[in-house]
């Protein structure tokens, strides 16, 4: 059991004061929280974390939030991948505990097992769940829910509430921010708590920009990441076997909305757009169409191109998810609700943008094990923070009972961050992350592992059809370009890492059997 939240400064107006609950004993204010999670956004992409593309990444509204509250450099996934990260967010377990391991060939999601919004629901809050769900089995634990089935459209998308699956009009970042503003607008004045997950589909795969973006970052020229070009030298067969390279991999018409002939437009997702968007849509691609065909590019010059394509899409649905941020945070301040809730936003997971050559994401290295998490909390989190400590999403739900004041049940696996958020890292705040990784043979083929990480070094084991073993130095080698397993300067390192790995598969639970129990028949 948790202490007691101790009462925070009282902010003054009177809808902060209707959000307030009391429980029988002590009087305790429970403050609202805002989760916003958007898909396969890369901590690359926000201007707030710096890098090469701060001048660039269109997100001064997630930038708002950092510099209200705090940023979290090492935010670690334990599965980089949708659907199993969002059933960690759920549970605050492991993949192999919570059983929803991978995307494909993956039954539904267990949603009668125990999630912190079933907890928060329990114990009085009002809850809620818009956009992308991906766990196959209908939400549990919500008074509202209205989800994307599987990965959604962009356009004109279809959605499933209670009462079924029905068409909405309109781009689908803009259709969940209304839906969520107008429960918002509901939930304001319940007179309870109240704890929204507002799950953006953008920008995942294909990038489809919204109408009010089209075209925005086309004019741009995009730095190349230095391993662009990766051979993957000096590294494993997994990496020299994947399928998510920008190269061979992105598809000139799906990805890069490239069409040759009319017929391919459906293949788009054009196929679902009104005369009017489809207009608008054609009035910028089909320039770029026209000049890409005339210009035949090959080899790396294609690369180059196919780069700059991808980014300006992916940046221009970014743009789009930031504007909603800014309606959600504009919505507190006009409501008087800004003091008293916690805003977050994070992504499933984090994403290659040209690094290693690569797109997508599943791997153990920096780009895709590191999601961007900030947060505000007025009164609490100091404004302009910035932490460094190994967090994960394995801990979002015993923060949000914590912060709720709701008993964190023992049998979940990762720890509450409040201290953190509080300016007071506790002395054992872990050392040690684990991941593990199950989603192979399927899309992108990046190989089964898994391993552990410290602030400095990672281990990694790579399994099922082949059995290899990867160390790497981050102190020396961030962009993670070296196997150093080999080499005999790292022999007590490699000792030590093997250690932790065998320590931290115990304490989680995690074993040969289990792991075996997960391989395709
Ligand atoms: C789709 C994408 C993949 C992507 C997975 C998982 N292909 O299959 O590129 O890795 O989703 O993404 S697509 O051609 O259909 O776009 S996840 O974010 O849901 O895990
Ligand atoms: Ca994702």
């Amino acid at each position: 059991m948790k202490t007691k939240l101790s009462l925070l400064s009282i902010a003054g107006t009177a809808s902060v004061l209707a959000s307030c609950t009391f429980s029988t004993n002590n009087a305790v204010r429970q403050p609202n929280i805002i989760y916003i999670m958007s898909d396969d956004h890369a901590w690359q992409a926000i201007s707030a974390y710096g890098g090469v593309l701060k001048d660039i990444a269109p997100t001064p509204n997630i930038d708002r939030i950092a510099a209200n509250g705090m940023r979290f450099d090492r935010c670690l996934v334990t599965n980089s991948i949708s659907g199993p990260c969002r059933a960690v967010v759920l549970t605050g377990k492991y993949s192999h505990i919570n059983g929803f391991v991978k995307n494909e060939g993956q039954s539904d999601f267990d949603s009668t097992q125990q999630t912190f919004p079933m907890l928060l629901q329990e114990a009085g809050y009002n809850t809620a769940m818009v956009g992308k769900w991906h766990l196959g089995s209908n939400p549990v634990g919500f008074d509202y829910w209205d989800i994307l089935p599987g990965q959604g459209s962009y356009y004109n998308p279809d959605f499933i509430n209670k009462n079924g699956r029905y068409h909405t009009d309109g781009y689908v970042t803009e259709v969940i921010t209304e839906k969520c503003l107008s429960w918002l607008r509901d939930a304001k004045d319940q007179g309870k708590p109240f704890m929204l997950m507002m799950h953006h589909k953008a920008p995942h795969r294909n990038w489809l920009p919204g109408p009010n973006e089209l075209g925005l970052f086309n004019n741009v020229t995009f730095p190349e990441p230095s391993t662009l070009f990766d051979d993957y030298s000096g590294r494993g067969t997994a990496e020299k076997t994947q399928d998510m390279s920008i190269e061979k991999t992105l598809r000139l018409v799906q990805d890069l909305k490239l069409p040759e002939d009319l017929s391919q437009k459906n293949s788009i997702g054009l196929g679902r757009m009104n005369e009017k968007q489809l207009s608008a849509w054609d009035s910028i691609y089909n320039p770029i169409i026209e000049k890409f065909y005339s210009s035949e590019l090959n080899g790396d010059s294609l690369t180059r191109y196919k780069y700059q394509r991808y980014m300006q899409d992916y940046l221009a649905c970014i743009a789009a998810v930031d504007k909603s941020v800014g309606q959600i945070l504009d919505f507190l301040a006009e409501n008087g609700l800004d003091k008293n809730t916690i805003v977050i936003y994070t992504s499933d997971q984090g994403f290659y943008l040209g690094e290693h050559g690569w797109f997508d994401k599943r791997w153990m290295f920096e780009e895709s094990y590191k999601t961007p998490f900030v947060i505000q909390w007025p009164g609490v989190i100091k404004e302009g923070s910035v932490n460094s400590d190994m967090v994960s999403n394995i801990d979002f739900a015993e923060t949000f009972l914590d912060v709720a004041d709701v008993r964190i049940p023992d049998d979940m696996q990762g720890r509450s961050i409040k201290p953190i958020l509080e300016g007071k890292t506790p002395l054992n705040w872990r050392k040690e992350h684990y991941y593990h990784y199950y989603e192979y043979p399927g899309s992108h083929m990046v190989k089964r592992h898994y391993g552990v990480s410290t602030d400095r070094y990672k281990l990694i084991h790579y399994y099922y059809d082949i059995d290899e073993w990867e160390l790497f130095d981050l102190k020396n080698d961030p962009q993670e370009m070296k196997n150093v397993y080999n080499d005999p300067q790292y022999s007590d390192i490699k000792k030590m890492m093997h250690k932790k790995l065998e320590k931290i598969r115990k304490k989680y639970g995690d074993s040969d059997e289990l792991t075996k129990s997960f391989l395709p028949n």
